[in-house]
């Protein structure tokens, strides 16, 4: 009898010890997700991919502690396109956020309103650029447009507001804020915090300004690029570091000193008349820690600008470019490893999935160009690391080919929350736990739209696969480029008309084909966004 008893206590102890573990497990199984992005983020700028021009410890951190893919890349290389994508899980001609211009329809499911619909808090803070408020975030407060580096406005559900100080920090304040103070601590969280650096006119803060204006950076091979292998495109395009990257609001060189010197060009004139970008939106205190800075600048370029070749322009121009560009990537690392510290004293690591990526990626004087959208690797590939303890074996590296496509349904699988069937990604769990062998894609569809506009790229749809790309430009030119991937990494030589590649380029036309109709795009579709555009 008293064994009897004391079985059916110990039985008793044990169902209400399970029920309280497994309601632990059903609670603390949700994962929080932390979602950072950047804006132009190019990967040769993150220590994790490339170290020959910058340290990105805490970005790094991610890639350590977690997973880098190697062959990340968006649909479309420009800014809201590639949100819209990540926002819907849709290519941009489905979503219909095909450039910068298009509106948003706002009628469609963007994934943060099924992880709100789900029982997620959820925030977001910093860049949208997308046109629209965000729909699905309890809290936000985003950037209008491009935002300002410094003293940002801010658009909140409250109305506006403005800030006084480096909107990188700024952002992060409030990211940290939100997490330590403002959240349901019981309920898992979607956070997404979203950086307006590293994009132009690339300001750094003060103290980042003046350590990074002293540096000297390596040059790309390809930087003084003569396109000479590549098509029509490539040729037109109006982002060369020597024919359009401008003095005044690239380069920082003040109005009064190419008052001064004449002939300085390219500039954007009407900076002349006194606005200076960011600067202008400085206060005393902030210029006078600017200024001198600014001073060492003119003064080098007053010297020595007017005895300078064509190729020391160019190779001025490259180091300013660089100083300022990853000036202001070192406070975003910087700033993200105060994220990551506060989910460590937090005891908010373990649960949380960290993803660190861009908009897209960036030209860094390759081909001699700054800016994005071509399909050509520097721009078509975006960084993407990830961390999730417990769950994604630290240190390791993917190369298959994902894209910014694949995110939102990468984060709903990850939640348990049902994925919509018209989402035309994949989601990203099986690689990250290091199941390869269920992945079955292959290649990627590419398509870029805006044009005739800023830096004149040409439309263009494209396969890519880890060996090849086979691209389309087919708005006023119509001219086909393959590009050997492992021979040719620079992209330097179109290999479409070489024999060799015969056989290689009726398979991909045919696989091109095939794509075109399982992502639903089509010549007419290619039309009507024509139509649409030059309305
Ligand atoms: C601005 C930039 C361009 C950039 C576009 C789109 N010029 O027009 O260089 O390509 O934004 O960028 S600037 O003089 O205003 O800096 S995107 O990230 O929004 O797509
Ligand atoms: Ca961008």
């Amino acid at each position: 009898m008293k064994i009897l008893i004391k079985s059916i206590i110990l039985c008793l102890v044990f169902f209400v010890l399970s029920s309280c573990t497994n309601k632990k497990t059903v609670l603390t199984k949700r994962p929080n997700i932390l979602f950072i992005m950047s804006d132009d983020h190019a990967y040769q700028a993150i220590s994790a991919y490339e170290n020959h021009l910058i340290e990105t410890p805490n970005i790094d951190r991610i890639a350590n502690e977690g997973l880098l893919f190697s062959n990340a890349c968006v649909t479309n290389s420009i800014c809201a396109p590639s949100r819209a994508t990540i926002l819907t899980g849709k290519h941009t001609h489905i979503n219909g956020k095909i450039d910068n211009k298009m509106p948003f329809d706002t009628t469609q499911i963007t994934f943060p309103q099924l992880f709100q619909k789900a029982g997620y808090q959820t925030a977001m803070f910093g860049k949208l650029h997308f046109g629209n408020n965000p729909k699905g975030v309890d809290e936000f407060m985003i950037l209008p447009g491009q935002g300002h580096y410094i003293n940002p406005d801010l658009i909140t559900p409250r109305g506006d507001t403005t800030i006084t100080g480096y909107v990188t920090d700024i952002i992060t304040d409030l990211t940290i804020a939100w997490l330590d103070k403002k959240r349901d601590k019981n309920k898992p969280f979607m956070m997404m915090y979203l950086h307006k650096a590293p994009h132009r006119p690339w300001w750094p803060s003060p103290d980042k300004f003046a350590e990074f204006s002293r540096k000297t950076f390596p040059e790309p091979e390809s930087l003084f690029d003569d396109y000479k292998d590549r098509g029509i495109a490539a040729k037109t395009a109006e982002m060369n570091l020597y024919r359009h990257m401008m003095y005044n609001h690239d380069s920082k060189v003040r109005p009064e000193t190419i008052e001064e010197m004449g002939e300085v060009s390219p500039v954007v004139v009407e900076y002349k008349n006194g606005f200076y970008g960011p600067y202008g939106r400085a206060n005393e205190a902030q210029k006078a820690k600017y200024d001198i800075v600014l001073d060492s600048i003119n003064e080098d370029f007053k010297q020595h600008w007017p005895y300078m070749s064509k190729i020391e322009k160019m190779q001025w121009k490259y180091q300013r470019y660089m100083q300022d560009y990853l000036g202001t990537i070192s406070s975003v690392d910087d700033n993200l490893g105060r994220v990551l510290d506060y989910l460590d004293e937090s005891g908010l690591t373990e649960n949380t999935i960290v993803v660190y990526t861009s908009d897209q990626g960036f030209y860094l004087g390759e081909h001699g160009w700054f800016d994005k959208r071509f399909v050509y690797d520097e721009s078509f590939k975006t960084p993407l690391l990830i961390r999730w303890p417990n769950e994604i074996k630290p240190g390791t590296t993917n190369d298959e080919m994902v894209q910014n496509l694949d995110f939102a349904q990468t984060f709903l699988d990850a939640a348990g929350i049902a994925i919509p069937d018209d989402m035309q990604g994949e989601s990203l769990i099986p690689l990250m736990k290091g199941d390869t062998a269920s992945w079955s894609r292959d290649a990627v569809y590419y398509h870029y739209y805006e044009y005739p506009s800023v830096h004149m790229v040409k439309r263009h749809y494209a396969i890519v696969t880890k060996e090849f790309k086979l691209v389309h430009f087919y708005y006023d030119v119509d001219e086909w480029e393959l590009y050997d991937r492992l021979k040719d990494p620079q992209e330097m030589n179109n290999v479409y008309e070489d024999p060799e590649y015969t056989e290689l380029v009726k398979e991909l036309h045919a696989k091109l084909v095939e794509m075109r109709i399982k992502y639903k795009d089509s010549p007419e579709l290619d039309q009507k966004y024509i139509e649409l555009y030059n309305d």
